[in-house]
Order: structure tokens, then sequence, then C-alpha cells
């Protein structure tokens, strides 16, 4: 078993099935990752040591996947210099707005880039994680190639049906 390169944290098992498209992703691109629940807010010791040895560990990126006043981001980026990638989730009353601005303002100095809301920013978040990778990995950037080439084809093929 290859040592996980991408961590895809998650703030809550409610998360679950937002995260499972982040990991769908890395699997269809080869990358090792694990799969981890911790909260900003309810294991806020864990999160930190967690963030802190995630480099030594052999992390290369951390996708952070949380709803809600969305934190998770955040706090990992405020204990690693690992690139964190913020996937907000739609799990409260306001629909994922309250998420979306809790991941993407952060105060200058400390960057999250943040993906879309819900599974299209967890699928993005892995594809970018593979992008990151593949700056120094050509097995990776070539698996993007392809996956590029199948988006090609898939809209070539819907072309083709819609003359049919
Ligand atoms: C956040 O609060 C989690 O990321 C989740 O999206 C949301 C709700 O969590 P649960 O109350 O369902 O555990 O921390």
């Amino acid at each position: 078993m290859s040592k996980p390169r991408v961590a895809v944290i998650m703030g809550s098992n409610s998360d679950l099935e937002i995260a499972k498209e982040a990991a769908g992703s890395l699997e269809e691109l080869g990358i090792p990752f694990e799969m981890k629940i911790m909260s900003a807010h309810r294991t806020p010791d864990a999160l930190a040591g967690y963030a802190k040895s995630a480099r030594s560990r052999g992390l290369q990126v951390i996708i952070a996947i949380a709803g809600h006043a969305a934190h998770l981001a955040g706090a990992i980026a405020a204990n690693t210099t690992l690139p964190v990638l913020g996937v907000p989730v739609a799990s409260s009353d306001l629909s994922g707005l309250d998420a979306l601005l809790a991941t993407v303002q952060m105060p200058s100095g400390v960057p999250v880039a943040t993906l879309a809301l819900g599974k299209s920013g967890a699928k993005n978040a892995a594809i970018l994680a593979a992008q990151i990778l593949a700056l120094a990995d050509k097995d990776i950037a070539g698996r993007l190639d392809a996956l590029k080439a199948k988006m090609k084809e898939g809209v070539e093929d819907a072309n083709k049906q819609l003359g049919e």
C-alpha cells in the first residue's frame, strides 16, 4: 500500500457523501489518499496536531470538506504550509452560503483555495490536488491528460446523439 499523498478531511460523518466524490476521483487518478473525520469545533486539538504533522508524514495536499460555520479548512491552513483545498457543504438552513463564506474569506496570509459547494467542488478538489502533484509527477500528469480527453469524448458523443 503506497503512503497517502492527499488527505480528505470532513467535519462530520454527515459530509461523507460529498467526501466520497473526492475519494472516487482520487482513486480514478491513482493517487493514494487517506480519509478522516475531524472537526475544528468538536476535536480542535486532534485537528491541529494532524495538520502540524501532515507534511512530515508525507502528505502533500489537504482537502477539507465542511458545512455550517465551516472553520475546518481555515483551522488546518493555520497549522500547515501544505496547500489546503476547501469544499463548502450545503448542510445548514442557509444552504451552504455560510460554509462558502467561512471557507473562502480567509484573512491575509493564510490561504485556503476554495472550490464550489458540494459534490462538484469535492470532485474538482481532487482534480486540483492531482494537478498540484502533477507539477512533479509525470504519471499523474498523463492521467490528467487522459481525463481531459475522456471529457472531450463525452461531449462529442452527446453531440452525435443529438444529431441522430
Ligand atoms: C460541520 O457541521 C460539518 O462539516 C457538517 O457539514 C455540519 C453538520 O455536522 P453534524 O451536526 O451533521 O455532525 O461541522
